[in-house]
């Protein structure tokens, strides 16, 4: 099998010395010394070159390097070339990790406690049990499923909202827009997992804070356009949402002097909410080759009529 790699180099080599470790006989080549182009199989990329049947005219398979395969400009592909997004154990567990910590540091106030350091004023507020604090996110797939699992354990209320119904043991769910402002009207914490589709786009605005109890807060680690920030700067002000953790943003990065770099209720991380582990990553990698060689389902499939 023959494989190019198309993301950023340095963890490009490691998946090389992985790929050849584990599927010895095989061929990984990095962007930009692609070998002959027409034995190319499988191109894993964050950005695939704009010509990419031009320049892969056997390809097989477009294998994002993240979870999220909304970057591809799928009118330039192919309609029968296979797109699959990274589904792999060291991503999830960044984001659990990165969703636990947001949600433990929203519900202990520590935006409010952090100020007051600054102001240097000494004053606890009353604290609030897990239990009475209802976390809700936004999106049940491998991520969001995921990341409930941790704040089920720490005693929290936990709902979810997905596209199609989901049954997950302690978790109350919804499903479609119908049913979102029941989801949202008991959400204190609301964690947007969801993909970037045209139906996701510009979701988190007004209509949707205006439909949190007041005072809630956000963890926003989906994609930047679901976020309208002037939307959500209005919401600070008026207190209807008391904080927000905020991972991704339109634009990548953030302008100098956006009011999110310095916004006393807002903690801003460089799209770092999870990162596709190279050591996880390229067992699911060579596993989902297999399946496609057998003719069995890759998992992670992009339908592309689903938009995710
Ligand atoms: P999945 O495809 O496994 O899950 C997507 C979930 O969103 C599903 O539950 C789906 O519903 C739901 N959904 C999709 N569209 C809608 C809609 N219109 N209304 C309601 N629910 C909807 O994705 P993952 O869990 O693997 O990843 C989610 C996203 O997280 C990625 O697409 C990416 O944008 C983001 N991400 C961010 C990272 C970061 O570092 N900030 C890192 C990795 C991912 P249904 O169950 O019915 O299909
Ligand atoms: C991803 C991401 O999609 O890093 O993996 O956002």
């Amino acid at each position: 099998m023959n494989i190019v790699y198309k993301s950023e180099p340095e963890r490009g080599r490691k998946w090389a010395a992985l790929v050849t470790e584990r599927a010895p006989g095989s061929s990984f080549r990095q962007w930009p010394d692609i070998g002959d182009p027409t034995t190319v199989d499988y191109l894993v990329a964050w950005q695939p070159p704009s010509d990419i049947m031009q320049q892969f005219p056997n390809l097989k398979v477009l294998f994002s390097v993240g979870a999220g395969a909304d970057q591809f400009d799928y009118a330039r592909l192919p309609a029968d070339l296979p797109v699959v997004r990274m589904v792999e154990p060291g991503l999830t567990n960044g984001m659990v990790e990165y969703v636990t910590f947001a949600v433990l540091g929203l519900h202990r106030d520590m935006p409010r406690y952090l100020q007051q350091q600054r102001e240097q004023q000494w004053q606890p507020h009353p604290m609030r049990a897990a239990a009475k604090r209802r976390i809700g996110v936004m999106g049940l797939g491998s991520l969001g499923e995921a990341v409930l699992k941790p704040l089920l354990a720490l005693g929290f209320d936990c709902g979810g909202w997905s596209r199609t119904r989901r049954e997950i043991d302690g978790v109350q769910c919804w499903a479609g827009k119908d049913q979102l402002g029941d989801f949202l009207a008991r959400t204190d914490i609301l964690i947007c997992l969801l993909p970037l589709t045209d139906s996701t786009k510009g979701l988190l605005n007004s209509d949707c804070f205006n439909q949190l109890p007041h005072g809630a807060a956000l963890v926003q680690a989906g994609r930047g356009a679901q976020l309208n920030h002037n939307d959500l700067l209005s919401a600070l002000d008026s207190q209807q949402l008391s904080a927000a953790v905020i991972d991704v943003t339109d634009p990548e990065p953030l302008p100098a002097g956006h009011p999110f770099w310095r916004h006393p209720a807002i903690w801003l991380t460089p799209h770092i909410a999870s990162q596709t582990m190279p050591e996880t990553a390229v067992d699911a990698l060579l596993a989902n080759i297999r399946r496609f060689e057998s003719g069995e389902p890759m998992i992670g499939l992009i339908d592309r009529q689903r938009g995710y």
